[in-house]
């Protein structure tokens, strides 16, 4: 029992740590024997959806995409992970309006903008500040916040395994596994 399909649905703000948690939750399932794929930046921004920027139209395009190649890797029985700002509430929405009842876990990576600006890992943010990145999450582009996630993870008072473990317990209250 407790063996669906579905897809974990991964939104916050860059650096937010959805990457990190997302291939953690993999890395679990995989040692419950499950299945899975993750969707990210690496293998669709540089792949399929190379053509896109960050444009609004763009994002809007970016995450339809994807939300049309998790739909099939769901029909074949995977449980899907991506990892991706979409920022949009509409797109998460038709996003989930493809899946089929509890198929879409969308999971909010709620790291405050304050707080992934003084990570800045990747140094982005400290150059959207300076205007040589346009259209920056956060900066000068929105980021709309799930109103109803499945579950919210707090990055601030948790570590990235925390959070992971998180994830495995709400997938186990949803039926997934
Ligand atoms: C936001 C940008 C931008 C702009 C480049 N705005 O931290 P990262 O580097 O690795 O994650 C960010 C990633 C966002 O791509 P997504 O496909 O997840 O975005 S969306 O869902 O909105 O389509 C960041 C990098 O790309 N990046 N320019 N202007 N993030």
């Amino acid at each position: 029992k407790g063996q669906r399909p579905g897809v974990l649905w991964f939104t916050g703000l860059s650096g937010a740590g959805k990457s990190t948690i997302a291939n953690l939750v993999e890395k679990k399932l995989h040692a419950m024997g499950r299945h899975t794929y993750l969707l990210d930046g690496d293998n669709i921004r540089h792949g399929l959806n190379k053509d896109l920027g960050f444009t609004e139209a763009d994002r809007v395009e970016n995450i339809r995409r994807i939300s049309e190649v998790a739909r099939l890797m769901v029909d074949s029985g995977l449980i899907v992970l991506t990892a991706f700002i979409s920022p949009f509430r509409s797109e998460r929405a038709m996003a989930r309006g493809l899946m089929g009842e509890g198929e879409f876990i969308e999971v909010h990576v709620d790291t405050p903008l304050a707080v992934a600006e003084e990570r800045d890992v990747k140094g982005l943010y400290k150059k959207a500040r300076r205007g040589e990145i346009a259209n920056f999450t956060g900066i000068s582009s929105p980021y709309e916040p799930p109103e109803n996630p499945e579950l919210r993870v707090n990055t601030t008072t948790q570590s990235p395994e925390q959070a992971a473990d998180q994830v495995i317990l709400r997938l186990k209250a949803l039926g997934l596994i």
